[in-house]
């Protein structure tokens, strides 16, 4: 923390500057952001010490409880934190590692702190955004205990019993006067949780929600284990598509002192789905391990369909996309000084990973295809049909916008435009139904807010060959209107979406609030996220939110967008009872007036918009193949589970 050669005054003013007031002052800095995400990244840092202590082969099992207020318990059976004095600081080696930012403990060269969520920034920061922390090292024999408040011990590390275990366990409560959200969410826990277990084979990873009781009268529990580490992630990710061959090819070497895990899989659909990691963060802007990864592919892919003349017969023009058709992938490396860059910081800059990754996945794919000549056969001849398509599906559209005298750059005819040309200020309402389209143009302020309706459901993506969404009418003239752009960054990758010219920065999904408004925001979500998810990542994507009813005591009326808003409304006006007060319940977007829709749902003063994220790109890509595909089963779960209308139309 103290920079080499600096004078003292620098030296004094770094450390106060790196205090835990600091952290305090500007949570967002130090774990992203104070909403949900950043409450949940919370247990992440902690998670992570505990990755770290399983990685150096001393901890085998991980617990981690959703306490019944919302407070968080990681306990892990590691080594402990050291509680001897650290010679400089005069303090417990725990209370530093507790009390300064950075203080890791295992930040010397040589071990490499492999896991570290995407932030880093150790477990001082999660004691500093915690309205109290209470820290138990079970070691020597001993249990020792230290508490805070705001990151402030509140006493020296004391010893508070005996004990047969090694290990430690922190328990925190995210400080409410930081946070605007303090309820965890399991599903976001579930995701990460299992996410580690599989990138880090061997460990156990326990999750218990303690505000839930199974019939049972245990609590809700879930255990994270995987034997085969990301081959079994792969089979988890491609569990409700159908593999095009059964094998996974599968990879786990060191090469120029990197370890590199790779598992492959191909099915019959036409996304390339590659999940990459580096030191256990999801890299979603990709990098030079994912370079590396896309070379070594198209090389033998290339090689192998050459030597087999394959491509002579096809007479089509390979290109590099096609052999990523059907692709899903996991690819996991260990990086000890990783560069992160891009617009969030996940994308690897570190140029020796990539030739690493070019070896390692070029030799196992190499010693596949030679072995398993009848899986290859079928791999080649799917990535001949990929290029067919491709070759046909460009002359289709090109032929199009001949015809088309704006050259296929005109917006579409049903958009009901704004005036404003600065994308910063300007929405576009994605909108079910002509009525409803109409009442929200009657409504809308022209300046900055667009309109464009839809008619019923658009096509659902997940199961169409990619150019037929460009044959789609609806699915064009939302892609027009955004002034989205595919392809125009690489010849090898004619699906990627640029939104350089992204014509609004608020593109809002507004349907009713029923079972089949819910259908169509999956499936417009489904067509961002497969084929334009940089609008998702760049935080453009919302679904406006439509009051549920209007309830009306004599000269007062509200908007109630939930149950419970309606049920405040009668215990504050009415005895608790519907006698006396007036309930209109608003069945579709069309029953309303323009200046109601305005007043309830477009106006920014007034409205509530949810913003569509992917806080687990893995989690995502599993949930939108089970929502969208054929089978019924994990579907209707799914929906029992989390359906938020299920009571509405009953
Ligand atoms: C530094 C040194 C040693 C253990 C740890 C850190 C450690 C930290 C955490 C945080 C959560 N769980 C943890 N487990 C261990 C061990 C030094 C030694 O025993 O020689």
């Amino acid at each position: 923390m103290t920079p080499n050669g600096g004078s003292n005054y620098s030296a004094s003013s770094i450390q106060v500057l790196e205090g835990l007031e600091a952290v305090r002052k500007r949570p967002a800095m130090y774990i992203g952001d104070i909403s949900e995400k950043g409450l949940h990244h919370l247990v992440y840092e902690v998670v992570d010490n505990s990755i770290d202590e399983a990685l150096a082969g001393y901890c085998s099992h991980i617990e981690v409880s959703i306490n019944e207020d919302n407070s968080i318990t990681v306990q892990d059976n590691g080594r402990g934190i050291p509680v001897d004095m650290h010679e400089k600081e005069k303090k417990s080696a725990l209370e530093v590692v507790m009390t300064v930012l950075h203080a890791g403990g295992k930040f010397d060269k040589g071990s490499y702190k492999v896991s570290g969520g995407l932030h880093g920034v150790g477990v001082s920061c999660v004691n500093a955004l915690s309205r109290h922390m209470t820290t138990n090292v079970f070691r020597n024999g001993k249990v020792y205990q230290q508490e805070y408040a705001c990151g402030k011990p509140l006493y020296a590390v004391k010893e508070v019993g005996t004990t047969d275990l090694t290990g430690t366990r922190q328990t925190f409560w995210p400080d409410d006067s930081i946070f605007t959200v303090t309820e965890y969410k399991y599903g976001i826990l579930q995701a990460r949780m299992r996410e580690l277990a599989y990138l880090n084979k061997g460990i156990t990873i326990t999750l218990t929600d303690r505000r839930v009781k199974e019939e049972d009268g245990t609590f809700k529990q879930e255990v994270f284990h995987s034997e085969e580490g990301v081959k079994e992630f792969v089979r988890f990710l491609n569990s409700n598509n159908t593999p095009l061959i059964e094998d996974v090819i599968y990879l786990n070497t060191e090469k120029q002192g990197i370890p590199i895990e790779c598992a492959i899989m191909y099915n019959t659909g036409f996304r390339e789905n590659l999940h990459s990691y580096v030191n256990n963060i999801n890299t979603i802007e990709g990098g030079t391990h994912e370079a590396g990864f896309r070379t070594a592919l198209t090389r033998v892919l290339k090689k192998y369909a050459e030597d087999s003349k394959a491509l002579e017969k096809a007479k089509v023009e390979i290109s590099g996309e096609d052999f990523r058709e059907g692709l899903i992938a996991v690819i996991s490396v260990k990086v000890s000084e990783p560069q992160f860059e891009g617009q969030t910081k996940t994308k690897l800059g570190n140029n020796e990973v990539s030739g690493a990754v070019n070896q390692a996945v070029g030799e196992a794919l190499t010693n596949y295809l030679e072995e398993h000549p009848k899986e290859a056969k079928v791999i080649v001849d799917k990535v001949v049909l990929a290029a067919t398509a491709r070759v046909a599906a460009r002359k289709a559209r090109e032929s199009v916008q001949r015809k088309s005298p704006m050259g296929g750059g005109g917006l579409p005819g049903k958009l009901a435009d704004c005036s404003s040309r600065v994308p910063e200020e300007c929405e576009l309402f994605l909108v079910e139904g002509d009525s409803a389209g109409g009442s929200a143009k009657q409504g809308r302020s022209r300046q900055f807010q667009a309109i464009l309706p839809l008619r019923g459901k658009i096509l659902n993506v997940e199961k169409a060959m990619w150019h037929k969404a460009f044959e789609s009418d609806e699915v064009n003239n939302i892609i027009q209107a955004l002034g989205v752009r595919f392809g125009v960054d690489n010849e090898e990758d004619s699906k990627k979406a640029n939104i350089d010219k992204l014509r609004y920065y608020k593109v809002i999904i507004m349907t009713d609030a029923d079972v089949d408004g819910s259908h169509i925001d999956t499936l417009i979500m489904t067509l961002f996220y497969r084929y334009m998810p940089e609008v998702i990542q760049g935080g453009h994507l919302y679904i406006a939110t439509p009051p549920l009813y209007k309830c009306t005591k004599g000269k007062v009326s509200e908007y109630c967008y939930t149950d419970e808003e309606r049920m405040a409304f009668m215990h504050k006006y009415g005895d608790g009872t519907e006698n006396g007060i007036h309930t209109q319940r608003y069945k579709g977007l069309g029953e309303m007036n323009p200046e109601q829709l305005w007043e309830t749902t477009m106006n920014p003063e007034t409205r509530i918009l949810k913003q569509v994220s992917i806080e687990n790109a893995a989690d995502a890509d599993y949930i939108f193949s089970m929502l969208m595909g054929d089978d019924v089963g994990p579907r209707r779960e799914f929906i029992e589970k989390n359906a938020t209308y299920a009571n509405i139309d009953a």
